[in-house]
């Protein structure tokens, strides 16, 4: 069991958050804690390079090297490479994913193999780096299941969303936030960029039963499915039945559109679409976007669904998968899913 994080923790250190959750944590040996740790200090180099971005891009056309001798990387690459070094170096971690990469991403021989995976997407939203909009690092961890004298298995790196150890975001923004959870509630950290600590500032998030904001790209309108089609038209149409004045709000930044949300209330969608014939099941990937956010909106009383089934309760195919993800205010949620199911529209 762990302490319950109350408004008396707030202004503490992350550090100490986890040093104390690994003191109440029964058995706990001190490997998730470094592992998150890691996890933390490969955010903060991220968010240092992301306040950087425009000069990197100015750097990186010009063909400068850095001092190491390197070409100056574009972000999303630094971002993965990042993440991919730190967590290697902890230790802590078997194998990783990242969306950057297609494959499995092994752990060179020189660091110890650990017991956790990291499924994660270094740089999500990066479309959206040059016009300084948000972006962020999102990530998901499991526990190995099979023994360590073996190779990491299929098995270990295709669990289903429900059987994650942790996960959560970082947000590069106005000020740069990590919300997590390790399965007792949900809490954000912004970072004080004066001394490098991120400090409690969000304890026990909880998102609102019903939200007034609708997030979808309503660009894809004329290739959703109908019942995403009548929802969205109840939302708009609908007043007298739901009682709510919505607005919509769309970035096209999932950890941002996401964020927002959660604090707010409301529902994010990217159902399935038939825009394009290589991603029928829309654009959104399962292991390092939906699984994560939907273990966070869990933790916080919300819900995630594809509009048939729970986003944890599905059987991962492959480490790429994509899925639609409906997300959001319980309420909300709800009311997309008895239009999938037929029962309104
Ligand atoms: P990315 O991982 O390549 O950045 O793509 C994922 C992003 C999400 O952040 C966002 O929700 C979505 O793409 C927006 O897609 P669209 O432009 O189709 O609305
Ligand atoms: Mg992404």
């Amino acid at each position: 069991m762990s302490t319950s994080v109350t408004t008396e923790n707030v202004g503490i250190t992350i550090s100490n958050h986890l040093l104390l959750n690994q003191q109440y944590t029964t058995g706990a040996t001190g490997s998730y804690t470094r592992l998150l740790q890691a996890l933390v200090l490969a955010c903060k180099i991220i968010q240092r390079d992301v306040a950087k971005a425009g000069l990197v891009d100015v750097l990186g056309r010009a063909g400068f090297v850095n001092v190491q001798g390197e070409e100056v990387q574009k972000l999303d690459e630094l971002a993965n490479t990042t993440v991919k070094r730190r967590l290697s170096a902890s230790g802590e971690v078997c194998a990783l994913v990242s969306e950057e990469e297609a494959d499995i991403i092994e752990i060179p021989r020189q660091y110890p193999q650990g017991s956790y995976l990291v499924h994660y997407d270094p740089l999500d939203g990066s479309s959206n780096i040059d016009a300084n909009v948000s972006i962020g690092t999102i990530f998901s961890i499991y526990r190995r299941l099979t023994p360590p004298t073996t190779d990491v298995a299929h098995a270990d790196v295709l669990q289903k969303g429900i059987e994650q150890a942790g996960a959560g975001y970082v947000i590069y923004g106005s000020s740069c936030i990590l919300v997590f959870s390790t399965g007792q509630g949900v809490n954000g950290f912004t970072l004080d960029p004066s001394i490098g600590e991120f400090l409690l500032s969000h304890p026990n998030i909880k998102t609102p039963e019903r939200g007034k904001i609708y997030s979808i790209n309503e660009g894809n309108a004329n290739y959703w499915d109908e019942p995403t089609k009548k929802y969205i038209d109840w939302i708009k149409t609908g007043y007298e039945e739901h009682r709510v004045h919505y607005t919509s709000r769309y970035i096209g930044s999932l950890v941002a559109d996401f964020h927002r949300n959660l604090l707010y209330g409301g529902i994010f969608l990217y159902p399935a679409d038939t825009k394009d014939p290589k991603k029928p099941q829309g654009k959104l990937r399962l292991m390092c976007e939906a699984n994560p956010l939907a273990y966070i909106i869990e933790q916080a009383g919300g819900l995630a669904t594809t509009g048939r089934e729970r986003i944890m309760d599905i059987e991962p195919k492959h480490i790429h998968q994509r899925t639609p993800l409906i997300i959001g205010s319980p309420e909300d949620v709800r009311a997309y899913e008895q239009f999938v199911a037929g029962k309104r529209g």
